[in-house]
């Protein structure tokens, strides 16, 4: 008697398990459709600081980068990562294309969008070139770390 009671216990564990691991396979497919898409870094510019809100970045991705300038002061988002890249610069509904572009110049409360396929993992530095003191970084996984 105990032990068919132990028995079916351990048939409703067993169950709830394969449903368990069902739903962590269809995350895992919703994260896959996910990953296809557009990750984004958000960076704006207060009290001569760079503030950066990113989640994960992977490599080889399309990546949008959003900086917006709260200052009012004129400010620059330049960086090297960009460098031999092809990268979208959007300003004032304005499109600029090209490889080796360095950055983007903020007015007061002006904002821009970076368009780009980062291709190197590691850790990726942007400055204002107008203020020197003033640099953030981003940080690219390699898919392999995830
Ligand atoms: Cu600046």
């Amino acid at each position: 008697m105990f032990r068919r009671h132990v028995r079916s216990w351990a048939c409703c564990l067993s169950i709830g398990l394969m449903v368990g691991s069902t739903w962590v396979m269809a995350g895992e497919e919703e994260k896959l459709g996910l990953a296809q898409t557009e990750q984004t870094v958000e960076v704006t510019i207060k009290d001569f600081k760079f503030v950066t809100k990113q989640g994960t970045l992977r490599l080889g991705l399309p990546t949008v980068i959003k900086v917006r300038n709260e200052d009012a002061e004129r400010h620059d988002f330049s960086s090297v990562m960009f460098e031999g890249l092809p990268a979208q610069i959007e300003k004032d509904g304005v499109i600029v294309y090209g490889r080796g572009l360095g950055g983007v110049f903020l007015d007061s409360n002006r904002d821009a969008v970076v368009r780009f396929d980062m291709s190197r993992p590691g850790r990726h530095e942007f400055r204002c070139s107008i203020h020197p003191t003033m640099s953030g970084e981003l940080l690219i996984l390699s898919t392999e770390a995830v």
